[in-house]
């Protein structure tokens, strides 16, 4: 079980890794002539309140730097992100950038769009790939990073033999991957700490529900839930309450993201620990696409950053928070 709940402030600021940028885009990025800047961008969809105000951000700060954006939800689907990509290649864009909902899969339409001499930015969520050569940056949070964080509290809080189930991000998508790899390899300082159930629920508030009904069915004794983000944290507070437990007490949450309604739970004593995840790219994302249609080096890697709130914190920062 847990011991009483002890506060502990960390804040984690990553400045961006400055590397000149491996990524080639077949050459020398289109020459804009100075014109107006064109990108598509291929979002992965609308599953979350992260996601919402990741696509609010893209969306005004392309406005504000002038810059003419195509925006495409792909509905969480790999091959609606994949055909939105091959459109921008199509209409010539200036650049593209998207956030790939899954890891893999990726090197055919990137080398379509490196022949036809558009620069690539992921933002948001990376690829695995072995051809850096691929894309010109990678903007976007250390998902391991956030996954240790999460198990680093749980270390800090947790004593005697303790059960958690975890909620993960979909299926083959980096943030899940990351998440779950920093958590475990943070967790195994603690034997008596252990994961006896883990299952996608898709970044969504539905589909931690779901499975959060399901765990609680079939797990005799469940005394932390670890979710990849708040919406599927928010989700399992519905399961836990319609089993006639009491979120935050009979079983603690632990969740990523930090969007208003997850900050709310957290500080109505419903969550007890979120990892945040920063949805602000947007003005860092039409900087790096200024510099990359200009041919200018960029780092082949930006790490966002940002922290972590405990129950006090959250009332704190709620007032301030912007989305
Ligand atoms: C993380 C992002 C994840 C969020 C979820 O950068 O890709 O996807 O944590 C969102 O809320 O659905």
């Amino acid at each position: 079980m847990l011991k009483k709940i002890t506060t502990v402030a960390s804040v984690v600021l990553l400045s961006a890794l400055t590397a000149c940028s491996s990524g080639g885009g077949g050459g020398t990025a289109p020459s804009n002539g100075g014109g107006t800047i064109t990108m598509g961008f291929a979002q992965v969809g609308a599953e979350s309140g992260w996601r919402t105000a990741n696509t609010k951000s893209i969306q005004d700060e392309a406005k504000a730097a002038g810059i003419d954006l195509k925006f495409s939800d792909a509905q969480q689907k790999q091959e609606n992100q994949i055909k939105a990509i091959r459109s921008y290649i199509q209409q010539k864009v200036s650049v593209i950038a998207f956030s790939p909902v899954v890891e893999t899969g990726w090197d055919t339409v990137l080398l379509e769009a490196k022949r036809a001499n558009i620069p690539v930015i992921l933002t948001d969520r990376s690829i695995d790939s072995d051809d850096t050569s691929l894309y010109k940056t990678f903007l976007g949070s250390d998902f391991v990073e956030e996954g240790r964080k999460a198990g680093d509290w749980l270390v800090a809080n947790a004593s005697g033999p303790t059960t958690v189930v975890e909620l993960q991000g979909t299926t083959g998508a980096a943030p899940a991957n990351d998440r779950k790899k920093g958590f475990e390899e943070k967790i195994a300082a603690k034997p008596d700490i252990k994961v006896v159930a883990s299952q996608t629920g898709d970044f969504t508030r539905s589909g931690g529900k779901q499975v959060m009904e399901a765990f609680l069915k079939s797990q005799p004794k469940i005394d932390v839930v670890y979710a990849h983000n708040d919406d599927m944290g928010l989700g399992a507070i519905e399961a836990i309450k319609a089993a006639g437990k009491v979120p935050g007490k009979d079983i603690k949450i632990i969740t990523v993201d930090a969007v208003k309604d997850g900050m709310t739970a957290l500080a109505n004593g419903e969550i007890n620990f979120i990892v945040e995840c920063n949805p602000l790219l947007g003005k860092q994302l039409m900087d790096l696409a200024k510099k990359v249609v200009a041919g200018e080096d960029v780092p082949a890697r930006v790490v966002t950053e940002e922290g972590t709130f405990t129950q006090e914190q959250a009332k704190t920062a709620l007032p301030q928070r912007q989305y």
